[in-house]
């Protein structure tokens, strides 16, 4: 019984649920909860420092509500697809699909638990617990002891994956950090001098995705002042992420065209901010997440930002993009960075001609989060 995936992260003293819910997941199970995970994504890098959650209410087979988390301090996933009900009739006997515990609490918004209770919904289908203490297993054993049937995802990977920046926020009170460079196959990231585009159109699709996804932006002034770069989502659909942008030295002049850039700035210099930031890349994810509920965090260079963060070996992913092309080797050019700590795991996914190197840590890239939960 503990084997089974559906039960084995589920701690519970009810042996007649556990069993239950080893077989009651099916097939139309995983197609809502995955269209439930399709809307969650739509909150892309709006909802820090809440979670991305989306939401599917479903009677005789078919969707009637649909909606999703879409910013912190709006309305949750599960109000927002009930909310779309033309017939709350309709909700009596229905099941809802969510990709995320509903909470139990009082947060910005009222306990989901009450309104599903309320709502008559009769079966609840979860993708993966809610780390939050305040709400993992809570929220749960609030609709079981209502006598609501819940069913958990014998996969919960892909739902745990989505809620990573939350999971790390909440858990330590830090963003998340997610490393990125374009490399050439002679090993350099650039020039000192001049810009240089190395990777091709795809990656550069591929690398606004990555922005959409995340709250926050980072690079050096060097990379300000070389680059000039726009730091948008042009290429896809989305929102931009918070600018971030390290100045220790205040090289970057104020007349200069990244303070007219639309959007979020977070500029940091020496003079503006506390010392204690530009201390370590953990005391700087610690501010950002605790000052400005910045949850998850893109770094772009330059080379020095970049080795600052790998040297202290703080980090959570890290995406390579490697290009086919080599480019000429000058006095100016900058060495990629140097990976290496080996607890970690490699992908590599071909995109057009260049290829991305994808690096996850070994021990947790997609920490469970176990569910404590004891029936009475
Ligand atoms: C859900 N559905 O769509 C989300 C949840 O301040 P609040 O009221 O927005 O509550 C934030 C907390 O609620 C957050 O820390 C997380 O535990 C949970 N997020 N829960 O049932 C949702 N976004
Ligand atoms: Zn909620």
């Amino acid at each position: 019984m503990g084997g089974h995936p559906a039960v084995s992260k589920v701690r519970l003293s009810g042996k007649e649920t556990l069993t239950r819910m080893a077989h009651a997941f099916d097939q139309e199970d995983e197609r809502f909860l995955q269209r439930a995970l399709q809307l969650a994504e739509l909150g892309g890098n709006r909802t820090s420092p809440n979670p991305l959650v989306g939401a599917v209410v479903v009677k005789h087979g078919k969707i009637i509500g649909e909606g999703y988390h879409t910013a912190a301090g709006c309305p949750h996933a599960e109000p927002e697809a009930i909310a779309r009900i033309a017939d709350p009739h309709d909700l009596k006997g229905a099941t809802l699909y969510v990709t995320l515990e509903p909470c139990n609490h009082f947060g910005k918004t009222p306990p989901c638990t009450d309104l599903i209770i309320r709502s008559g919904i009769s079966r609840v289908v979860i993708g993966t617990g809610d780390p939050n203490p305040q709400v993992n297993g809570i929220g749960i054993k609030k609709l079981l002891n209502s006598g609501i049937e819940v069913i958990l995802a014998p996969d919960p990977k892909p739902y745990d994956r989505i809620i990573q920046a939350f999971t790390k926020g909440i858990l330590t009170q830090k963003a998340r950090v997610i490393l990125k460079w374009a490399e050439s196959s002679n090993g350099l990231i650039g020039y000192s001098d001049q810009r240089i585009l190395i990777s091709e159109r795809r990656s550069q699709i591929f690398t606004h995705r990555l922005r959409q996804a995340n709250t926050g932006i980072l690079l050096g002034a060097g990379t300000i002042l070389v680059d000039n770069p726009r730091l948008d989502t042009r290429l896809v659909a989305g929102h931009n992420p918070t600018k971030i942008v390290l100045d220790p030295q205040g090289r970057i002049p104020s007349q200069h065209p990244f303070f007219q850039l639309p959007g979020k700035k977070i500029y940091l210099n020496a003079q503006n901010t506390s010392p204690d930031i530009f201390q370590s890349p953990e005391a700087l994810l610690a501010w950002l997440y605790q000052v400005h509920q910045i949850n998850s965090v893109l770094v772009e260079g330059g080379a020095f930002v970049l080795n600052w963060f790998l040297k202290a070996n703080c980090w959570d992913e890290i995406y390579r993009i490697l290009s086919s092309k080599s480019i000429p080797e000058t006095d100016q050019a900058v060495k990629a960075p140097e990976i290496v700590v080996s607890e970690m795991q490699l992908e590599i996914h071909p995109l057009g001609k260049d290829a991305v190197w994808h690096y996850t840590r070994r021990e947790n890239s997609f920490p469970e989060v176990p569910v404590n939960l004891k029936l009475n």
